[in-house]
This record gives C-alpha cells, sequence and structure tokens, in this order.
C-alpha cells in the first residue's frame, strides 16, 4: 500500500527519470503503486532499504504534482513534469537527440535549442528534488542520459555530497560527440560527478577524450583532474541482470509446462528462434528479419522445421521515427509470410506487446536460438536472460558485436549485424552446430552470467564511489 508522508532525508538517493513503480487501477476504481519490474530496482532496493534510500523520479503522468510517498517500504519522490515538457525534455531532447547520436548517428539526430531548454530546466527540478532529499554527506547516485546535467546542478547547492553516475548507452566517440550544440555544458554536467560509470571501457575513454581536448582538463588513466582539485574519475562497470532470479522462474515448473505449451502452439518446430527488443531502430530488427527471411526464400531453412518468433515491446510511439520503423517491421515482416508462409504456418510470428517476466522466462526457456543483432547497444540485458534461463547446456546465442555484453559473452555466435550475408551464417551455423558444440558455449556463458549479475555491478559501483575522496 502507498501512503503519503512528510519525507526526511536520506543518506542514500537514487535519481533517475522514471520512478520504479507504474499506476494500477484498483476494481473500486482507486489507483495504487505497483513496483515495475527491473534489473535496476532488484539491484538497487536492497542497498534503498538498508540506508533508508529515497528515489527520485518522475512518476508518468504529465501535469500532475504529488507529493513523495511510501510504497513497499521505499520512500519516492516524484518529479512533475508538463505535458510540453515531456515533449521536449523527453520525448524531444533525450530520444530524439541524445538517443540516436550516442547510438552511432544510426539515426539522424534532431537539434533544437527549444529542446535543450527544456532538458536544463528539467534537470534543475531534478537536481533541487535530489538536494532536498539528501542528507548531510549522502550517497546520491544518478542515472543515464535523461539526467546528465544533474551531478554538476546538484554539486553546486551540496558539496558534501557523494555524487555517482551511471550511463546505461554507449557514449560516443569524439568525432560524433563534436555535433552537439551543447557538447561542453554535458560534459560538465558529468564532471559534477565523483565517479562516471560506463559500460564499456571504450566509452570511458570517450569520455576522458572529449574531457582533455574540450576542456583543457588533465586527465591520468581514468583520473581527471579539476583546476580547484577535485578528481572525477571514469570507469567501466557493465550491467547485469538477476541472473538467478530469471533461473529460477525458468525453472518453475508453471514456466517450464508454459514453454512447452508455446512449442505445441507453434507447431511443435523442430527449432525455435527468438528475437525480444524494445522495437527500436538500434536494435536491428531489420535486418535480422531480412536475413532470416532469406534463409527460408532461399531454402536454406525449412519453415516447417525452423520458425521464427520475434517479440517487440511498444517503445517511445510518439517519437517520429519509431512510428515509422514500427509500419517498416509491420510491411517487412507481411512480405515475407505473404511469399513464404503456408496457411496456418507463418515463418515469422510478429508479437508487438509486453509480456510479464514470467512469460519472457517460458519464451527463452522454448527458443533454441536467440537472435540478438543492436547495430548499437549500450548492454544489452535480454541477451544475458536468454542465459540465464537455459537449465540445461543446450540453446544457442547469436550476438551483434556492437553490444556491450560480446565484450563479457565471448561464447555467444558473434556477428556484425550489417552484414546480412554473415549473420545469415552465423545462424545456420548455430542451428546445425553438435550438441557437444552447443554444450561448450552455453557453459562458458552461463558461467560468465552467473558469476557477475546485478548485485555484483551494484556493491562493485558503490564501493568504489565511497572509497574515492
Ligand atoms: P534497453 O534498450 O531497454 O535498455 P535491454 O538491455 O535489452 O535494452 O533491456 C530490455 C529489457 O526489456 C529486458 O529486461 C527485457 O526482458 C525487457 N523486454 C523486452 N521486450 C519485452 C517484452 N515484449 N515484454 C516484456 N519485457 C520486455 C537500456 C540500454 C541497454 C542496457 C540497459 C540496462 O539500451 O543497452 O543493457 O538499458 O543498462
Amino acid at each position: 500500500m502507498a501512503s503519503t508522508s512528510a519525507v526526511s532525508t536520506s543518506s542514500f538517493v537514487v535519481v533517475a527519470n522514471r520512478l520504479p513503480v507504474d499506476r494500477v487501477e484498483l476494481p473500486d476504481g482507486g489507483t495504487d503503486w505497483r513496483t515495475s519490474p527491473g534489473g535496476l530496482v532488484t539491484a538497487l532496493e536492497p542497498v534503498m532499504r538498508r540506508n533508508e534510500g529515497a528515489w527520485v523520479g518522475w512518476h508518468g503522468a504529465p501535469d500532475e504534482e504529488l507529493a513523495p510517498f511510501e510504497n513497499d517500504g521505499l520512500t519516492l519522490v516524484p518529479v512533475p513534469l508538463s505535458a510540453g515538457e515531456v515533449s521536449d525534455y523527453y520525448e524531444g531532447f533525450s530520444n530524439a537527440t541524445l538517443w540516436p547520436l550516442y547510438h552511432d548517428v544510426v539515426a539522424y539526430p534532431e537539434y533544437h535549442r527549444e529542446w535543450w531548454d527544456a532538458y536544463v530546466q528539467v534537470n534543475q527540478r531534478f537536481a533541487d528534488a535530489a538536494a532536498k532529499a539528501a542528507d548531510t554527506d549522502a550517497v546520491v547516485w544518478v542515472q543515464d542520459y535523461q539526467l546528465q546535467l544533474v551531478p554538476q546542478m546538484l554539486r553546486a547547492q551540496r558539496p558534501d555530497l557523494k555524487i555517482g553516475f551511471f550511463l546505461h548507452i554507449p557514449f560516443p566517440p569524439v568525432e560524433l560527440f563534436q555535433q552537439l550544440p551543447w557538447r561542453r555544458q554535458v560534459l560538465e554536467g558529468l564532471l559534477g560527478a565523483d565517479l562516471v560509470g560506463f559500460q564499456m571501457p571504450g566509452a570511458a575513454q570517450n569520455f576522458t577524450r572529449l574531457v582533455r581536448q574540450r576542456l583543457g582538463h588533465s586527465t591520468q588513466r581514468d583520473r581527471i583532474a579539476h583546476p580547484d582539485g577535485r578528481e572525477t574519475v571514469a570507469r567501466t562497470y557493465p550491467i547485469s541482470i538477476d541472473s538467478q532470479g530469471f533461473a529460477d522462474l525458468a525453472n518453475d515448473p508453471r514456466t517450464v509446462a508454459r514453454a512447452e505449451e508455446i512449442r505445441k502452439d507453434l507447431g511443435s518446430p523442430r527449432k525455435i528462434l527468438l528475437g525480444v527488443d524494445r522495437l527500436d531502430y538500434t536494435k536491428g530488427l531489420r535486418q535480422r528479419i531480412r536475413a532470416f527471411g532469406e534463409l527460408v526464400r532461399d531454402g536454406q531453412v525449412d519453415p516447417d522445421e525452423v520458425i521464427f518468433v520475434q517479440v517487440a515491446t511498444p517503445s517511445r510511439e510518439r517519437v517520429d521515427q519509431y512510428r515509422r520503423l514500427r509500419d517498416d517491421i509491420d510491411r517487412l515482416v507481411g512480405r515475407i509470410n505473404g511469399e513464404i508462409g503456408r496457411i496456418g504456418r507463418p515463418p515469422i510470428t510478429y508479437l508487438h506487446h509486453s509480456y510479464p517476466r514470467e512469460e519472457m522466462a517460458a519464451l527463452y526457456r522454448a527458443a533454441d536460438l536467440m537472435i540478438v543483432t543492436p547495430l548499437r547497444d549500450g548492454m544489452n540485458l535480454v541477451a544475458k536472460e536468454y542465459v540465464a534461463c537455459r537449465d540445461g547446456d543446450n540453446g544457442a546465442l547469436v550476438l551483434s558485436e556492437f553490444a556491450g555484453a560480446a565484450a563479457q559473452l565471448k561464447q555467444a555466435y558473434l556477428v556484425n549485424p550489417h552484414d546480412i550475408n554473415g549473420m545469415k551464417d552465423a545462424m545456420l551455423e548455430a542451428l546445425e552446430a553438435s550438441p557437444k558444440e552447443l554444450a561448450r558455449r552455453m557453459k562458458a556463458l552461463r558461467k560468465q552470467v552467473f558469476e557477475n549479475n546485478i548485485d555484483r555491478w551494484a556493491d562493485t559501483f558503490l564501493t568504489d564511489l565511497h572509497a574515492l575522496r
């Protein structure tokens, strides 16, 4: 049950664009909050409970101001956004400027001064809310690309705080970042943190190089020296999942039964290929669907034996590029199924839905081959979730070299998603691999995913942050 209370200050504060809760309607017409499932909240919940932590974020509805409240023992501090701010700060600057720019410009980033103004204004509001929620000498952990100015804005008000920042998406190479008309402000914003965390070593290096070149700060390996004697450290913390949680879910008898049912519903094919993504142009859906379509069309894969299930969660549907992508994928799947499908047996089953974790785990269990082919991805948790959900040493992962996860999941079938023929070869190789070969690869993947879980990620970051200064 949620209850409103006057908030006291906390010694540990998380700041993220969204609060980790969704509003649900009750049968009596009232509403309540339900914790949204997700790795970040799973990882941070124990730390929050130990420290009576607070989470600062938007609650998801525009033009509504809410007082801080408690939910499930966590203190939540809602930050209001107007409808105009959702459009300019969130859909605009965050998702139509920064998102494509930081993902290698795979879509064209738009630069609008009014979007930037909204980004500054909203970041200031988040910083003010965090400053109010944090105890003296508290630790504040700011998350992701929507809030890159918060560290500096927070430090200006509260120099006593220990401030960490983690970027969940890639940090672009110098040549691309230079496009941003507000590049200096973003770098300075991040430098308000004591520790800036990235998914990949290359991202941390891009950042330190930019700080040296553009701001003239001296740097030594992962340390950046400020003119006032302060220091910021830029390091790599590859994020992970609650591996055991996913394994337990996948091994639950209900999930096992559901996975069998899914196989049956799909006509008990010899092999099931699976793709699971937010419907996003960075995820390489077009390339992957084309590759599979060609394999079937050219007779290299028999659609009576092998079928492909693509689950795509609706995402950012008010942003133009995403609307267009949705139409493109609908058309592409329709064309392939129309050309080579038989009655009741489409080669591609396309589901444009979000599913509960139980259903995701059943899908992962049912799939013989997981296809993860982003053109660029900070990490990609789907790849790790799949590995965690395999109970035996079977199944195979086809993974893009351009996902952060590729640096850790080296025994996957690694592919360049721009190379359609290369992807087709990898899919065929994985489809035809011997059980021994699959087991060799899967054993190594599972070891990686279970040794490096989300708790370890959060602990390492927070231990490093505490040790600084
Ligand atoms: P995302 O771009 O959202 O995350 P990803 O890491 O794959 O990408 O996480 C997606 C999550 O959504 C997974 O937990 C997955 O299970 C879930 N999901 C996908 N489709 C779903 C569906 N149809 N129904 C229900 N759940 C679904 C960003 C970065 C990534 C980085 C993460 C974490 O872009 O690179 O790995 O943050 O830092």
